[in-house]
């Protein structure tokens, strides 16, 4: 009688505790959420870094047509650069550029410019693209 009390007891003691860390679960809930507010905060924080002025790339200028020219540039390593192609009445092949190393090719237009980003190279490297066929190259060489 004495143990079936206990066991009663004990029980009844279990499911009240049961009850109590399930509600005690909940409220950590609701403070994750809260917490979860703030991060718009740390977000709005990261926006001035966002905003300082960025270094503006360099360009590096290069005419498509019968080949390319300059056929070697050099340009400033470590430095986010533009590779701007321009055509005009650009029928041959030099209008498909392979740059390999940036696993990169397009088609240019007949007429017009073609930015290509580029970013920033170490010292020492040369990017090399090509025609669509090979035959037309250009270098562009990064130098500190
Ligand atoms: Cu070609």
């Amino acid at each position: 009688m004495n143990k079936k009390a206990a066991i009663t007891v004990t029980a009844g003691a279990l499911a009240v505790l049961a009850v109590a860390v399930f509600l005690n679960a909940r409220p950590p809930v609701r403070a994750e959420q809260v917490a979860a507010v703030p991060p718009p905060a740390a977000a709005s924080k990261a926006t001035p870094e966002a905003n300082m002025t960025p270094i503006p790339p360099q360009v590096i200028e290069i005419t498509a047509k019968n080949g390319y020219s300059p056929m070697s540039s050099v340009a400033k390593a470590n430095t986010p650069t533009t590779l701007r192609f321009t055509t005009s009445g650009t029928f041959d092949c030099s209008s498909s550029i392979v740059i390999p190393d940036l696993h990169y090719h397009t088609r240019l237009p007949m007429n017009g410019t073609t930015e290509v980003p580029v970013p920033p190279q170490a010292a020492g490297t040369e990017l090399t693209g090509t025609c669509g066929m090979g035959m037309y190259s250009f270098t562009v060489k990064f130098a500190g």
